[in-house]
């Protein structure tokens, strides 16, 4: 019985304490708040299905969502926050804030224009891939994520068009990923208005859901090498979705 319990408890965390919500957003380093000018959902539950529905920017979002729309030039730098629960760490000394240390993997950035970002639907967009960090010398975007307080910064190029666009911030987990459909995808909405003289709404553009597949090679992986270390057994980690665009 005691064996039992014991066995329970250490796989509690895995049920209950290891996930992430982004929920910021700053500018050239200048953070806007806590739930301002991003659609944040209310639970840190990963999306596993890549045909979700609501894959673009996720759902069950804390209200009111923010009617924000945050202003930035092409070229400046935008972050997003993550954290283990709304508002960071659950409890003090949170070992699981921004995201337990397990959740390897990458993260990136998407954006999709649209007419107005604080009501814009998700679904239907085009989305071009803004950036990515995926595994570097063993190093993962997820430990640069974690290393930053929660933080990743993407440059908005300087090639995009003026306008709202929805800014989508992911990151995968892919500590159970060996088994289909047990990536974890963990996604959150910015809402920002690029001013600037580009003329570019997208390259490579894909649908969410739409542009992953459950057996992509960089969503069915196994990251442990031959030392169950999680370095991706030394072979290169092909990142999901198209090319990034390039001005
Ligand atoms: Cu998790």
């Amino acid at each position: 019985m005691k064996v039992l319990l014991a066995a329970a408890l250490s796989l509690l965390p895995a049920f209950s304490s290891a996930h992430c919500i982004a929920q910021r957003v700053r500018v050239n380093g200048q953070d806007n708040g806590q739930l301002v000018g991003i659609r944040s959902p209310n639970s840190n539950n990963p999306i596993l299905n890549v045909n979700d529905a609501n894959f673009a920017c996720n759902s069950g979002f804390h209200t009111p969502v923010s009617s924000k729309v945050i202003d930035v030039k092409a070229g400046d730098k935008v972050g997003v926050m993550w954290g283990h629960v709304i508002g960071g760490a659950q409890s003090a000394n949170d070992a699981d804030n921004p995201i337990a240390k397990s959740h390897k993997g990458p993260t990136m950035f998407y954006m999709a224009k649209v007419d107005n970002a604080a009501t814009a639907t998700p679904s239907g967009l085009k989305w071009f891939k803004v950036s990515e960090d995926g595994l570097n010398g063993g190093t993962w975007g997820v430990d640069h994520m974690i290393q930053n307080g929660g933080w990743v910064d993407t440059t908005i190029p300087t090639c995009v068009a003026p306008g709202n666009y929805l800014l989508r911030a992911e990151i995968i987990a892919l500590h159970s990923a060996k088994n289909q459909g047990q990536a974890q995808f963990y996604v959150g909405c910015a809402q920002i208005n690029v001013s600037g003289s580009g003329t570019k709404t997208g390259d490579n553009t894909v649908s969410f859901p739409g542009a992953y597949s459950a057996t992509d090679p960089g969503i069915l992986v196994n990251i442990y090498g031959a030392t169950g270390q999680p370095d991706g057994g030394n072979k290169p980690y092909k990142i999901p979705g198209p090319a990034v665009m390039t001005c």
